[in-house]
């Protein structure tokens, strides 16, 4: 980036100054911090622009990815990562008496999304730049990210994230390329020149404006784009006119109804509420990034008539599914094509990826909503309904009760899903088992259908912030083992498997796997002034708060051996650390019990003197991204423990594989894929399969009351959530007790809880033996290449988008 440190200084001096009027002693951290992300921004911007020219003379394919959300975290340290500059900014710095490490610090998190959905697409990202390939982000700039935790007395409080605050130095507006965008209206039909016309009027006109984020590839000349859309008033400020009129009640109104489109993310993972601002943030960046993307095209090429040959859409789940519809609008009612073209050019560009089979989590709009909302949008989606309907009366004559279930518009709502399969070209699952699931029970009528569509594209995470920014001491250990070239093949990992029975290259990885749970065991004492034994296991399960993620199986475990230790205190075990991180959308009650749950347990065991520090529960408030960041590198023990067949994929736990932890988990997602590569010496598996799980479930499912009764384990466990055990007001677990007892324990916590505990058992036996734990960690680094998203990446790309790499000469 510069050429030496001197330089470097000198810019960065100028920098302060330009932007502040500051010497280096009156500034202060924020201004500094501004100050080197503008630099780098600077630095970037040639290469920006040569990527932009680049892809545009070569008229190469480029892929937008449509997302609601996109979980960045922090930028700086990976941008500096990226740019090979780390190492020289930091040591410049130092010599003007800045820490780096400080500086980042000041950054807030980029929140833009909930969980596993949105951090794949920013780890997306960073893949796409990262392997050259044209592709971008398009989505939402809200102004609150996902929400901030607090506990307090054990509770979750969420507070607003402020995060836009104090600026932010990676995003440029431009409020050239903004675009209208037309909610509610009705639409007039008329019949001009022969053809028939569609009129959109009355309609509520919004102005949609991009802020880009440059998205920097791994020591690669490539800067693609994300793209985020802001909701601006169409009428600017108060308008004059109707403020004379008497209206500014209604003008300061219309103005806030409009800032809502883009005011806040929705704190629902796999929950679906119809809620119509959610609609309409949807509609919102679907239309604006699809307007923006064909006016561009056609500035260069003309007619739309080739589109799909150079631009691919790809939607995030079905919350951008409007892409579908969207398109063939312009198609049809801008540039005056015919149904069919259109149809044709809308599939061949459009592609969707499922991300959950929890039916709670499928979009269903209200048609009354929907027409509302979308007159024109509607129409189409109705047509493509009433075209769809036929062809499966041809296929299927007299089948109504299946036409009935496959429609895209029935019993008053329109179903986004199917929506999604008839009008793109690929629908692929996010691992092995959930696209199995997809094909052949949950989607089986459409893959009987449309066979050909249907893929898996198993999901991957970045080694680059996920090992080698996240875990800088691992990294160097592995590049001086085997080399740097992992980090741009990081198949290569795999040359770590040689060095297995190398005991003091072992005992390497167990010191810093030491140093880093010291460095997680000093944030946990500042924090919350609890001391941790880093000998103990760190035991951990980060993730959403969710039912199905059964972090209760975890907590009645706990229980169990808290209810051990008690009865003998010296009873023989491994120490453990059982740390948690989640937060809990805002209205799921039994979520938030949960965490409730485990702040009580950890208070009364922490400070129970009497089980001798053997047992410790942490809850780790407010975790995100860089938070998680520290936990990975630190956990022994990886908890995937969700009940078979539900995750979808996961990806914490591709992150703590690569980190050298060992996971428990069931056979479920993306952990039966990590077993078949580190096979089964080397991970935990306990609990029904899916298989298991869907023939219970089949049959009504299975007598939790059994279980309940027969194992005393499981009854002692249960009843303390209610026999007055925990110093809580009076019914306050009731709710989680009547889930597992009388609601027949939907996610089979109580069934899987014997062979949890014994897989438990399994793994303080195996902790015990140095070498061979060390053994199963460094198996599972070797192994963890095949869960970076540049492969997961270069198989959409090759698979379903059809780009190809693009390298960008130095400008
Ligand atoms: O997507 C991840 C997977 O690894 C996880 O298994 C899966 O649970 C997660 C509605 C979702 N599925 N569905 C969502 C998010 C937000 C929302 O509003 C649904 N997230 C997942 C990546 O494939």
């Amino acid at each position: 980036m510069f050429k030496n440190k001197e330089e470097f200084k000198q810019a960065f001096l100028e920098k302060l100054h330009t932007l502040y009027g500051e010497c280096l002693d009156e500034a202060s951290d924020l201004d500094k911090y501004n100050a080197l992300g503008s630099m780098i921004r600077d630095h970037i911007a040639k290469y920006w622009t040569q990527t932009n020219k680049q892809y545009r003379k070569k008229e190469v394919k480029q892929v937008y990815y449509f997302s609601m959300e996109f979980l960045l975290g922090r930028l700086l340290g990976a941008n500096l990562i990226n740019l090979s500059a780390k190492k020289m900014c930091e040591e410049a710095l130092k010599e003007l008496g800045i820490d780096l490490n400080l500086l980042e610090n000041i950054e807030p998190d980029a929140g833009l999304g909930n969980g596993g959905l949105g951090r794949l697409a920013a780890c997306f990202l960073d893949s796409l730049a990262s392997l050259s390939l044209p592709g971008h982000g398009c989505g939402i700039r809200y102004k609150y990210g996902f929400f901030e935790q607090r506990i307090v007395d054990g509770y979750q409080v969420e507070l607003p994230d402020n995060w836009l605050r104090d600026g932010n130095v990676w995003e440029i507006r431009k409020a050239d390329n903004a675009v209208e965008v037309r909610f509610y209206g009705n639409v007039r039909v008329e019949e001009q020149d022969g053809r028939t016309v569609f009129i959109h009027e009355n309609y509520e006109p919004i102005i949609a404006v991009p802020y880009d984020t440059p998205i920097i590839g791994y020591e690669r000349n490539t800067v693609n784009t994300l793209r985020l859309w802001s909701a601006e008033p169409a009428i600017k400020d108060f308008d004059f006119s109707s403020f004379s009129r008497g209206d500014y009640v209604k003008a300061v109104e219309y103005r806030s109804a409009v800032e809502s489109i883009s005011q806040i993310l929705y704190p629902d993972e796999s929950h679906y509420k119809g809620r119509e601002l959610r609609l309409k943030q949807q509609y919102f960046f679907v239309s604006a990034g699809l307007q923006c993307i064909v006016r561009r095209y056609k500035k260069y090429h003309g007619s739309l008539k080739c589109f799909h040959k150079k631009i691919a859409i790809h939607v995030n789940d079905t919350h951008p599914v409007l892409a579908i519809p969207e398109l063939m609008r312009i198609l049809i009612d801008e540039e005056g094509m015919g149904w069919d073209e259109a149809w044709d050019i809308t599939v061949k560009t459009i592609s969707y990826t499922n991300h959950t089979i929890l039916t709670e989590a499928l979009e269903k709009w209200p048609v009354d909503m929907f027409r509302n909302l979308l007159p024109r949008i509607y129409m189409i989606v109705h047509e493509i309904n009433e075209r769809f309907c036929r062809e499966l009366w041809n296929k299927y004559p007299g089948d109504w009760d299946r036409i009935h279930k496959m429609a895209i518009i029935a019993d008053g709502q329109v179903k986004m899903a199917h929506l999604a399969i008839v009008g793109s070209h690929s629908i692929n699952g996010v691992s092995k088992i959930h696209t199995e699931i997809l094909k052949n029970q949950e989607m089986k009528n459409f893959y009987e259908v449309y066979p050909h569509k249907f893929n898996n594209k198993t999901n991957g995470v970045t080694h680059r912030r996920w090992l080698l920014k996240a875990n800088p001491a691992l990294a160097n250990l592995i590049s001086e083992t085997i080399g740097a070239n992992w980090i741009k093949y990081p198949i290569d990992l795999i040359s770590l498997e040689k060095y297995r029975n190398d005991t003091a290259f072992l005992d390497k990885l167990a010191q810093i796997k030491q140093r880093n749970k010291a460095q997680l065991a000093k944030y946990i004492k500042d924090k919350y002034n609890i001391s941790v034994d880093l000998h103990s296991i760190f035991d951990v399960q980060v993730k959403r708060m969710h039912a199905y993620k059964r972090q209760l199986l975890n907590v009645l475990h706990i229980m169990d051996l808290y209810n051990r230790l008690r009865e003998n205190p010296d009873l023989d075990i491994v120490p453990r650390t059982f740390i948690f991180g989640a937060k809990a959308s805002p209205s799921y009650v039994q979520a938030k019990t949960t965490i409730k749950l485990i702040n009580t347990l950890a208070s009364m065991i922490n400070n129970d003197k009497r089980i001798k520090d053997k047992i410790k529960v942490i809850f780790l408030e407010n975790y995100r991204v860089t938070l998680a960041e520290m936990i990975f590198p630190a956990a022994d023990l990886s908890e995937q423990i969700s009940t078979a067949g539900k995750e979808a994929s996961g990806t914490g736990n591709m992150k703590f594989m690569m980190n050298g932890a060992v996971t428990i988990g069931t056979m479920d997602g993306a952990n039966i894929e990590i077993c078949e590569v580190v096979g089964r010496d080397n991970i935990f598996i306990f609990g029904l399969t899916a298989e298991e799980v869907a023939n219970y479930y089949h049959n009504g499912g299975y007598c939790s009351w059994d279980v309940y009764a027969k194992d005393s384990r499981v009854k002692t466990v249960v009843d303390q959530l209610v026999n007055g055990f925990f110093p809580v007001a009076g019914e306050e677990f009731r709710v989680l007790y009547d889930d597992l007892t009388h609601n027949n324990d939907p996610f089979f916590v109580l069934k899987d809880f014997a062979s949890y505990a014994d897989t438990q058992l399994e793994v303080d036996k195996t902790f015990r033996d140095k070498y061979k734990w060390q053994k199963m960690s460094l198996v599972n680094i070797a192994h963890s290449g095949k869960f970076s998203s540049d492969r997961t990446i270069t198989e959409y790309a090759t698979q379903i988008w059809n780009i190809k790499p693009e390298i960008i000469t130095n400008p």
